[in-house]
């Protein structure tokens, strides 16, 4: 049976700009997000919560599989925490690094210049850990719980770089100790480790990652 609905309050669909507002805005958008760049270089200048609530708040709006919003994100500025976590992590990575990465992984990051070291874990002054939701609580089926978290992820990193924070993706490979370290239930599965604070002063990002695809590669039209 379909559920109640109620009018449509948001932007849409009574927004009166002409299509040369709207490609302006769109731009300006495109311009906001290209100025984005991962960094690892964190300064540990704090960040007060209220702002990085506010961007998970962002998150949390994301469209979602039947809209049962699979996740839940770990807000972690405890140093204690954040030093128990860099080095389960950093555990992790030395495997990764000396060996279970393979041959051909570790030289497509080669360029990028990242090893077993992850210092922002601590410097950085909040960790966000998100998990996926696999499952509900009570057992029954969440839909589309990768796409929606990557979707939720994407507005969460875009929320954050508009307040002006940087932001790295880190996945430590398995991340089943932020499960532990954290306390989340089985249902739920370490998604991604988002680091967010100020970037050093000085701080640098390979030039690699500047190189983005023109649109003629990625787009076909029809
Ligand atoms: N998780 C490792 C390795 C790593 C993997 C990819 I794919 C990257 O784009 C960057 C790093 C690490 O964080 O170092």
């Amino acid at each position: 049976m379909k559920g109640e609905h109620v009018p449509l309050t948001g932007l849409h669909p009574r927004d009166t700009r002409s299509d040369e507002e709207r490609l302006a805005a769109a731009e300006a958008f495109r311009e906001l997000m290209a100025r984005r760049h991962t960094t690892r270089d964190f300064s540990d200048k704090p960040v007060p919560r209220g702002i990085v609530e506010s961007a998970i708040r962002t998150a949390a709006s994301a469209p979602s599989g039947a809209n049962h919003q699979p996740w839940h994100f770990c807000l972690v500025g405890d140093a204690a925490v954040k030093r128990r976590i860099r080095a389960a992590a950093e555990a992790e990575e030395r495997g990764f690094y000396g060996g279970r990465a393979g041959e051909e992984w570790l030289e497509a990051l080669a360029p990028l210049g990242t090893d077993a070291s992850k210092p922002f874990l601590e410097n950085a002054p909040w960790l966000i850990v998100m998990f996926a939701e696999r499952k509900r609580a009570d057992g029954s089926k969440n839909y589309y719980v990768p796409e929606s978290c990557g979707i939720a992820l994407g507005f969460l990193i875009a929320g954050l770089h508009a307040a002006g924070l940087a932001t790295l993706t880190h996945t430590p490979a398995p991340m089943g100790f932020l499960s532990e370290e954290l306390g989340r239930p089985p249902n739920e599965k370490p998604y991604v480790l988002l680091v967010t604070g100020h970037a050093a002063e000085g701080a640098t990002v390979p030039r690699h990652a500047l190189e983005k695809k023109p649109l003629g590669d990625i787009l076909s039209v029809f």
